[in-house]
């Protein structure tokens, strides 16, 4: 057969290809070692030399064309394969994985809706401090001993990361007068080592309710509110005395739930009457005012509520964990 017909043959044939079998034999017969087209290449050598040339680059060039055409076709098969493809309606589709909130932004929500039924409203402070805010104004100076209560991580420029929400309460102070209850949901950050119950991460919700008649009874009456709306009336407080620089009779409430009586009292929060001292920095006038603050721990009270055991689980994004809320 003369290449000229071959290459003739060769694309009649491809015509009449409707599958990749048959494909495959067309390739096999037209490009495949034992094709014509192999075994006039390997005649080659025996023509004279011009001949040889001539012949040769003519065979290249249907080698060439042959492959070209053989690769288009073998595209179109692979597309009609695709388009025409059995499609089962009545398959389920796939599950889309739908995000979820963290628990504690669930219970984060919980604790700031509860406080809000009570008339509290939200205010927000910095994370980055200065020592004035942080400490200082919260009568605890520099050197005083009280300052190895927060251990801080320190920025440079004399900033710090705040170790507790307290400081908004003299930011807000100093732009509002009283009457005001308020609350202030934050990050916080303590340069100390971690165990179940610690880490260096954690958020805590402020309080800070001033007028001209405020006592402890309001504080416990608005403390077991909030708690016994969040745990349904399931957990025990327990209020007992403790020190801050920033109130005076300071006091730390825990809790322990009603169904686990042998289990360990936690504490979750510290709180106090705000000391004077405080209203004289803001500019209060003296003796006016009265009011009783407290920092709440949020991943404590969460721990509580779905029965965690380490606070470290929270931070460290294992979706075993994150995946049950
Ligand atoms: C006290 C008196 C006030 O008038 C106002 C606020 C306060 C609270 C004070 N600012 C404070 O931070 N007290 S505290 O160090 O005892 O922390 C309060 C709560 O935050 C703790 O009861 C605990 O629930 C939580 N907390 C403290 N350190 C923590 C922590 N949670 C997790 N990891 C830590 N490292």
């Amino acid at each position: 057969m003369n290449l000229r017909d071959l290459k003739q043959q060769a694309q009649q044939d491809l015509a009449s290809v409707h599958n990749s079998q048959e494909l495959e034999n067309w390739r096999i017969k037209y490009l495949g070692r034992k094709s014509s087209l192999s075994l006039f290449f390997d005649n080659l050598k025996d023509l004279p030399l011009e001949e040889k040339k001539e012949k040769g680059k003519e065979a290249n060039e249907i080698r060439q064309f042959l492959k070209t055409i053989y690769t288009q076709k073998k595209q179109e098969l692979e597309q009609s394969q695709a388009q025409g493809q059995y499609f089962d309606v009545t398959r389920p589709g796939l599950k889309i994985e739908k995000g979820h909130l963290h628990p504690l932004t669930l219970v984060l929500r919980e604790i700031v809706h509860s406080f809000e039924k009570l008339g509290f409203e939200i205010v927000l402070g910095p994370e980055i401090e200065t020592e004035y805010y942080n400490f200082d104004a919260l009568r605890i100076p520099k050197n005083h001993p009280a300052r190895d209560l927060w251990d801080t991580f320190w920025l440079t420029s004399g900033l710090l990361l705040r170790t507790h929400t307290s400081p908004v309460q003299i930011h807000y102070m100093e732009k509002h007068e009283p009457p005001f209850r308020i609350i202030v949901p934050g990050k916080c950050f303590r340069f100390e080592a971690t165990d179940n119950h610690h880490d260096i991460q954690f958020h805590q919700v402020e309080g800070l309710m001033v007028s001209e008649k405020i006592t402890l009874a309001n504080f416990k009456f608005i403390v077991q509110e909030v708690l016994d709306d969040l745990f349904k009336g399931q957990v025990d407080l327990s209020f007992r005395p403790s020190y801050f620089p920033f109130v005076t009779s300071g006091l730390e409430v825990f809790i322990r739930p009603k169904n686990k009586s042998h289990s360990q009292w936690l504490e979750v929060m510290g709180a106090g009457m705000v000391h004077p001292d405080l209203f004289k920095t803001v500019g209060y006038p003296p003796n006016l005012w009265q009011g009783f603050a407290f920092g709440l721990g949020v991943e404590r009270i969460t721990m509580i509520k779905y029965g965690i055991d380490d606070i470290r689980l929270f931070f460290n994004s294992d979706l075993r964990f994150l995946e049950q809320f």
